[in-house]
């Protein structure tokens, strides 16, 4: 069976590529989904994407990735910051975890320089707008691959 990557994102990334293109570009999640799955079946993975405005969601997703998902892609926008939840959750998913910013955090307010997700992602990925999903997806390839 298919290895299956989660790709999760929190609130107000269902605005991706309708405002602030700026900052977040000009690519919204639907194309961020149809990128990540041609690079899931050129490697042989099922990729599906998810986004919630509300914390409990994010974590009961993760929860669920627990059984259903072999590597979990976060970009969990503006809880990075905040949400100890989050770093709770996924500290008990067994799998790798690549966090994904859109926009270059370390270039913007010093409250966004800091991520409690980053604490358990194997990887952080920021400031090379929607393409950074892409590459989280090669990066999860490998080691998921690496085993
Ligand atoms: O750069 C990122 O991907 C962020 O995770 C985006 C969050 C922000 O709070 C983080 O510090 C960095 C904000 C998501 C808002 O998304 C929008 C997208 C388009 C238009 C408006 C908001």
């Amino acid at each position: 069976m298919a290895k299956h990557i989660q790709i999760l994102n929190g609130p107000n990334l269902n605005m991706l590529g309708t405002r602030e293109p700026e900052l977040y570009g000009h690519d919204t999640l639907e194309d961020v989904l149809a990128q990540c799955q041609a690079i899931g079946n050129e490697l042989g993975f099922e990729v599906s994407l998810k986004q919630s405005n509300h914390e409990g969601q994010i974590i009961d997703w993760i929860q669920d990735a627990r059984t259903k998902a072999d590597g979990i892609i976060i970009n969990p926008a503006g809880y990075s910051h905040t949400s100890i939840a989050f770093l709770d959750a996924l500290n008990i998913f067994d799998g790798p975890v690549i966090e994904v910013h859109v926009s270059n955090i370390y270039s913007r307010e010093s409250f966004r320089h800091h991520s409690y997700v980053s604490l358990r992602a194997n990887g952080v990925i920021a400031g090379c707008g929607a393409q950074g999903y892409s590459l989280a997806m090669h990066r999860m390839g490998q080691l998921l691959a690496d085993g």
